[in-house]
């Protein structure tokens, strides 16, 4: 009989493949799923793994226990008085960044599913995400000023879109926690659902993307992702030069065909 390894680590991110759909659940609860490396390397392979997949249509991301993600591992980064400063700036160099630039060039939809506190770095890679359902005792926080860093992951970027550059301020500034209805109030996420239903909510809504026109869905999120930086003259040069690859498409022929047959369309992402 094999001994058991009584030094096994669980995994730091748990991945499970339902047909098209796969649910991705950071998985150190006693820490809040916060950040350390392990959980850095773990979530960044399943992501290229999603994006790379054939089969994999839609993402969903979430996390164990009662909290969905506090951000770094601050444990990880007590310096004892008149020790050496890190750099921060190589770790998000390193982790951050590549982990939120692949979720925003990911060529499927990524729901994040928030199940309790999203604050500093762990607030923003929920944000990053496509689609955000949360649970009513979820809250939002940009923790990051209370430690004297400014919001990362996209925080900058992502915040004064979303809510208003006043808010984003404010909820900056103040580290203000969000409480999930009315972070769906101000337009932060998108919907604030009962906790006991969000993992059903977000599966469901995740089954409905992954039979949906896949690459319809990823050009339409590149498109809607560039609005704010482009000129209206390159938007609609942008929404001419992905109308045309899409007509070219097999999902186009299918979601036509099916809606003059008056059936319901059968998409292969395709
Ligand atoms: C934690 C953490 C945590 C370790 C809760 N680490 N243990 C990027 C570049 C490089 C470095 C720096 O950071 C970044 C990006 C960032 O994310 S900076 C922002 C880092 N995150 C924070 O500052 C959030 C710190 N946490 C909190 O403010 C609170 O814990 C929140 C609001 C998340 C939850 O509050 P509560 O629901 O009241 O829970 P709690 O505070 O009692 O925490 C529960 C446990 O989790 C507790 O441990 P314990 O052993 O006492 O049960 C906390 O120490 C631990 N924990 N966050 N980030």
């Amino acid at each position: 009989m094999a001994l058991e390894d009584r030094t096994a680590q669980p995994s730091p991110v748990l991945v499970e493949h339902r047909g098209s759909l796969t649910l991705l659940t950071l998985n150190r609860p006693d820490k809040l799923n916060s950040f350390n490396e392990a959980q850095h390397r773990a979530l960044k392979a399943a992501v290229d793994a999603a994006a790379a997949s054939d089969t994999c249509r839609a993402i969903i991301l979430t996390a164990a226990g009662r909290g969905f993600c506090a951000g770094q591992d601050l444990s990880d980064r007590v310096r004892p008085e008149g020790g050496t400063a890190p750099d921060l700036g190589e770790t998000l160099e390193k982790f951050y960044n590549p982990l939120i630039r692949a979720i925003r060039a990911m060529p499927k939809p990524v729901i994040a599913a928030v199940n309790g506190v999203a604050a500093g770095a762990g607030a923003n890679l929920a944000l990053a995400c496509d689609l955000v359902l949360a649970g009513r005792s979820a809250r939002f926080v940009q923790a990051f000023s209370k430690i004297g860093l400014i919001p990362d992951s996209g925080g900058t970027w992502m915040l004064p879109r979303l809510v208003g550059e006043a808010r984003a301020k404010a909820l900056t500034m103040l580290a203000i926690p969000v409480p999930a209805e009315e972070a769906e109030r101000i337009g932060m996420i998108y919907r604030a659902v009962n906790d006991d239903t969000l993992m059903s909510e977000a599966i469901a809504l995740g089954e409905a993307l992954a039979k949906a026109p896949t690459r319809g869905l990823a050009e339409t999120k590149q498109l809607l992702q560039q609005a704010f930086t482009h000129s209206f003259d390159q938007q609609l040069d942008g929404e001419r030069d992905a109308q045309r690859r899409l007509g070219r498409s097999a999902d186009y022929a299918e979601g036509v065909r099916a809606f003059m047959e008056k059936r319901e369309a059968a998409f292969r992402g395709q």
